[in-house]
């Protein structure tokens, strides 16, 4: 049986270097182990073309100059998890959706080649991947005078923590935060359990000057313990309905955000401790106020934890359907 996992590492290994190497299987040796910097890719979006990407390097000026990057309005990245690519359904359907608003430069980070691996490498590789994250955005702050304040990351997953470590390694060397971080089911493993890392390394609500997550598999695949100002748990946040396996859970994080692009007042968030005081007092006749989940949760709304009841309603504002086959590919 030992074989399945050499093979796994070795195959994630080739991914990373073009070449197999036994260097990651040594425990003692894994946090000195530097995949290539240049694994990880910068792909930049536009309405005109919505299926082209367009490679944006860090430290080279023309391919900044010759992409549709706009510095008079927002950014936003979106940042995707293990075993995922530029290319699932889920990274696709967002890119595109964001793209054709025309309000955001909508760019993917890519790390496809980091993550197709064991998940301890790749939990390594988030380092790698974070530290090329912060050299990008200082790389537009430096070249098309982007505003950090204009900045949203969207991270599922390992996604979102990477977006964490990548605005707190800015804040330490500018002084200055990202505008706003949004965690979309932030991973649990290695990360809150079997122990709770540094802050350092998980998003928390210090890494932007505004933090909201969505938690759909809580205690399980995604962490349950609050990451941002404002944190909603569908559902309750653990399970989600008609979801069997944990992965459909952990994805469905996604596919609500998405479904609040297209209608952005779909979600009705309510406070817990208002929520469960309405069911417990029974104090029906005082609606309660709700507050938006997705792309609309802004600032000013109270800072806390949110109830959420999706309806299947939300599955008319989302067409991808991410599987596990999806990231076997
Ligand atoms: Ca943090």
């Amino acid at each position: 049986m030992w074989v399945v996992p050499v093979v796994l590492v070795l195959f994630c290994d080739f991914f990373a270097n073009g070449s197999a190497s036994i260097f990651p299987l040594f425990p003692e040796t894994l946090y000195h182990y530097s995949p290539p910097e240049n694994d990880v890719y910068f792909y930049m979006y536009h309405r005109s073309n919505l299926s082209h990407a367009h490679p944006i390097i860090i430290g080279n000026r023309s391919t900044l100059d010759y992409s549709p990057f706009d510095p008079e309005i927002a950014t936003v990245i979106i940042i995707h998890g293990w075993t995922h690519g530029k290319d699932v359904p889920w990274i696709k359907e967002m890119r595109e959706v964001m793209a054709q608003s025309g309000y955001w430069n909508v760019i993917v980070l890519d790390w496809g080649a980091l993550s197709h691996c064991m998940y301890i490498e790749a939990r390594v590789h988030t380092l790698v991947v974070a530290k090329q994250l912060r050299r990008f955005l200082l790389f537009l702050v430096d070249n098309a005078d982007v505003n950090l304040d204009t900045v949203h990351m969207i991270g599922h997953s390992m996604g979102a923590h990477i977006s964490g470590d990548a605005s707190r390694q800015i804040w330490k060397r500018t002084g200055r935060k990202i505008g706003r971080i949004t965690g979309l089911d932030p991973a649990a493993p290695l990360y809150e359990w079997p122990h709770v890392e540094s802050l350092d390394e998980l998003l928390d609500r210090t890494d932007a000057n505004f933090v909201d997550g969505i938690h759909t598999n809580g205690r399980h695949l995604g962490v349950m313990t609050p990451v941002g100002h404002v944190d909603f748990y569908p559902n309750g946040g653990e399970a989600q309905p008609g979801c069997p396996l944990w992965v459909c859970s952990h994805i469905r994080a996604v596919e609500y955000w998405i479904a609040s692009l297209s209608k952005p007042d779909l979600f009705k968030a309510y406070p817990y401790d208002a929520y469960n005081r309405h069911l417990e007092e029974r104090i029906g006749e005082q609606p309660l106020t709700a507050y938006p989940m997705g792309i609309d949760a802004n600032p000013n709304m109270p800072f806390g934890v949110y109830y959420v009841d999706t309806a299947f309603e939300y599955q008319k504002y989302v067409h991808s359907v991410t599987s596990l086959i999806d990231s076997l590919v």
